[in-house]
């Protein structure tokens, strides 16, 4: 029987080389998986990292070499077993492990697992393991030091301790360590991972993986491989049992197999009719099976979904179709990318994994692109994923560093990609592997790499070039198409795949940043139509409640040293507030200006996400950066770090909805699309009411519109003129276009359309009510508005509160109930609401 212990109490910490911190040289309790900087602070030994400006002083930490030590007892049956193995699930980075005195494993790796054989070297009684950490900064400053040149990064370099070389390009560790334009700088530590000792007998299964040879809708043809290990050769039973989850019936199967001495690969094909197949979020169920093998007394357990996926590239009149297919169905992706959930990866927990997933899907994505600047996943993220049925787009772990050469950094990464790939390959939700984030793009297009491409002698820009071919067009690729399950491999985000340069609107997928980042106009998003777009996005500041908890009243001011250190995007405030200037006017204090910025990116995302819907089928896929947070700071992301949803995040639910009127006012006309996900047609109403900010109806029209299941239609087009006339002042009229079940009028999709910029309408301000009610953590407001009230906000202070919906926009006298959950009392609750709209900003 195997047995797996996991090595989790009795750590203890220490550093080993000079710091700041005397008592650091003394042992500490330490928590395994962690890493040095959670340990400092449980030991109360270094202040807050995510308080105020003390990221900065932090730095000394990644720049020194901490041990990890524990002493733990094995028993003499554990040493009876056939096989004792000490497994670490990941060390982070440069470390070496002695058990007992004896070197025993050699890390450089963070992504890698690392084990030993240890029935020899263990003792009946007391053992002592010991993991040193060389600092990864110190430990390659002088080796890259002494190269003929120095790659460069997209981190934050120039940091004094690295005297302006970045060591991250050379080192296998989460990119994001080292500062990014939304993250701190932690260069972290420690075992991050969980430390196991495994005990097995006769045989074990390494490997349990259930091929999908061909799926379709009446047959899925399957092909169980077993990988093992035996101390002995013979004829043993391999038993195969499976059910769809949720089902009670329970198939097994039988096969004689033979097993060789050492390692044997056993194969089962197998067929299930009428399979349950696993589907995207909006295309179906996201069926899986439970599968479970058995042989010579060993057994494994594998949960996967059957699907197949194709991501589909035809010459059509645009240049090149990039759309990902499932099941033989086209999919338009709607969803963000993913950055790490917490600058300290050993804290997040399954449960904020859960919760995130579930907000994407509750907002209709049916995809995320798990970014490559971060580290890969738990297993448990992934389960989430295939449970709800959202796609991952799961890149490696390259964040746009130039990568290095050498067969020993090409190797290490192949065992990386086999060891990643071999893990999470039952995942149905992964549907593309790709190579790395804009690191092609940037080679070609960024200032400073080609600078640094051009500065080099010929024979040196080949080796760069060779060295980047070699890692994503070889080893990566390579190993995709080996293990991936037939998984598709695309070699950059963004990449055209080498039929032209990389960001092509006619070829490829695209990340466009002229807005934010290029400061055109919000509108300049209209006037793209990539054949996806994986990247686009706009900053806002996280929630109030938010920010109390790294700053104080006194630093409430977007310049102030602590707001700051908490926007890592050179320029940010400046660009969120350059923007506010434009449509806005000057918000009247610090929490408004916060409102305010959310409301922008809200408004922002909406304009280019209802674009790329009205593109389809040119345009298959909209990811906006970001769906999430690694610590509390001014970003992209559109839930903050605490798990509130900005205005953003409620704002998708409405452009992400499978049915969607998007009306795309322009030249003189607005254009009224109507578009749908829906796999079957559907019969509705288009109403538009032209109405002022009274509620007073100057004009409607009513007519019956079919949405074509996947298509994207200009139902109707108005003349701007027409519908305003000499008689209407456009600063006080709004058009409402809504989308209607014709049985019982319940409203499928409604939009707005302004006919000027918001600091030009005449909002006056509205009288609000807001009734509260409920008991036992479940309440509803009740809210209702005499005129237009646009962007309603609903705050309770800190108490913890969760919204169904927040920043909606009231029409005049209509009725809105919010649901509230929350441990608060009603009393307390009613005493904290807020209830303020666009207007109270200024
Ligand atoms: C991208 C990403 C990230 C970055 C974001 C915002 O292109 O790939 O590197 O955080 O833009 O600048």
């Amino acid at each position: 029987m195997a047995a797996s212990r996991e090595l989790k109490t009795g750590w203890e910490f220490r550093a080993t080389t000079a710091t700041p911190l005397a008592e650091a040289a003394q042992w500490h309790p330490g928590e395994v998986p962690g890493v040095v900087q959670t340990d400092l602070l449980a030991a109360k030994l270094i202040p807050e990292p995510f308080y105020g400006t003390n990221e900065a002083g932090l730095q000394w930490i990644g720049l020194a070499d901490w041990q990890y030590r524990l002493h733990f007892k094995v028993s003499r049956s554990e040493l009876a077993h056939g096989h004792v193995e000490l497994v670490f699930d990941g060390l982070d980075t440069l470390a070496d492990v002695t058990l007992n005195g004896q070197p025993l494993i050699k890390a450089n790796n963070m992504f890698r697992q690392w084990s030993a054989g240890v029935r020899d070297r263990l003792r009946e009684g007391d053992n002592e393991l010991l993991v040193q950490f060389h600092s990864p900064i110190r430990t390659m400053l002088p080796i890259v030091k002494a190269m003929p040149y120095h790659l460069p990064t997209v981190g934050q370099v120039a940091v004094l301790s690295e005297d302006g070389v970045a060591t991250d390009p050379y080192l296998r560790k989460a990119p994001y360590n080292f500062g990014w334009d939304w993250g701190p700088r932690f260069v972290t530590e420690g075992i991050w991972k969980p430390v196991r000792l495994e005990t097995w007998d006769g045989a074990r299964i390494t490997d349990f993986h259930i091929e999908q040879v061909k799926i379709a809708s009446d047959l899925a043809q399957l092909r169980a491989n077993v990988e093992m290990e035996s101390d002995t050769a013979g004829d043993r039973e391999l038993t195969l049992r499976y059910e769809q989850i949720g089902s009670s019936t329970l198939r097994t199967l039988h096969k004689t197999v033979h097993l060789e001495k050492g390692d044997t690969t056993l194969d089962l094909p197998f067929d299930i009719a009428k399979p349950a197949l696993w589907n995207p979020v909006g295309y179906g169920e996201p069926n899986r099976y439970k599968m479970h093998v058995e042989v010579a007394g060993a057994s494994a357990d594998v949960k996967t979904g059957l699907r197949s996926i194709e991501l589909r590239r035809k010459a059509d009149q645009w240049g090149k179709s990039f759309e990902f297919v499932v099941n033989g169905v086209p999919v338009f992706a709607k969803g963000a990318d993913t950055i790490p959930f917490d600058s300290f990866p050993s804290r997040v927990t399954p449960a904020t994994h859960h919760k995130i997933l579930q907000a994407a899907k509750d907002v209709h994505m049916n995809m995320i692109r798990s970014w490559g600047g971060g580290y890969y996943e738990s297993d448990d993220f992934y389960d989430t994923a295939d449970e709800l049925g959202l796609m991952v787009w799961q890149e490696f772990m390259f964040g746009g560093a130039m990568v290095p050469g050498g067969a020993e950094f090409r190797e290490n990464v192949a065992q990386e990609a086999q060891e990643q790939v071999r893990r999470l390959r039952d995942h149905p939700s992964i549907v593309l592997w790709c190579g790395n984030n804009e690191l092609e793009t940037g080679m070609l297009h960024w200032g400073n790499y080609k600078k640094f491409l051009e500065d080099l002698t010929p024979e040196q820009r080949q080796a760069v070039h060779r060295n980047y071919q070699l890692l994503f067009n070889d080893v990566l690729k390579g190993v995709v198409l080996r293990e991936g399950a037939g998984v598709p491999y695309w070699p950059s985000s963004p990449s055209a795949d080498y039929d032209e340069a990389p960001d092509s609107e006619t070829n490829g997928d695209r990340h466009y940043w002229d807005v934010w980042h290029g400061l055109k106009p919000i509108e300049a998003y209209n006037e793209h139509s990539p054949r996806f777009m994986s990247e686009y996005g706009f900053q806002s500041f996280p929630d109030m409640q938010t920010i109390r908890t790294f700053a104080k009243p006194s630093d409430f001011n977007i310049d102030s040293p602590v707001m700051r250190a908490h926007q890592k995007n050179d320029g940010g405030n400046t660009r969120i507030h350059t923007y506010m200037q434009r449509e806005y006017r000057e918000p009247k204090d610090f929490a408004s200006f916060v409102y305010l910025s959310q409301v922008q990116q809200a408004e922002a995302i909406k304009v280019g996400a209802e674009h790329l819907r009205r593109e389809m089928p040119r345009t298959m896929g909209s990811l906006y950066w970001q769906l999430n947070d690694c610590w509390p700071v001014a970003s992209w992301s559109s839930i903050d770090s605490l798990g509130h949803w900005k205005a953003l995040q409620y704002y998708a639910r409405d452009f992400y909805n499978d049915l969607l009127v998007s009306p795309y006012r322009h030249d003189g006309k607005v254009k009224v699309f109507v578009i749908s996900d829906l796999s079957q047609p559907a019969k509705l109403n288009l109403r538009l009411q032209l109405m002022d900010f009274s509620g007073k109806v100057l004009w409607q029209k009513q007519q019956e519109v079919i949405a074509a299941a996947h298509t994207s239609r200009n139902a109707i087009t108005l003349s701007e003129a027409e519908l305003l006339g000499t008689k209407v002042s456009r600063e006080n009229t709004v058009l409402v276009a809504e989308l209607l079940q014709p049985a019982n009028g319940k409203i499928e999709s409604r939009n707005l359309v302004y006919f000027d910029i918001m600091k030009n309408l005449k909002l006056a301000k509205p009288a609000l009510s807001a009734m509260l009610t409920g008991a036992n953590g479940k309440y509803d407001v009740r809210l209702r508005s005499d005129v237009l009230a646009r962007n309603v906000y609903l705050t309770f202070g800190d108490n913890n509160t969760s919204l169904s919906d927040n920043f909606m926009t009231l029409l005049p006298g209509q009725e809105v109930v919010v649901k509230v959950s929350s441990p608060a009392k009603l009393a307390t609750l009613k005493g904290s609401l807020q209830v303020t709209s666009l207007v109270d900003a200024f």
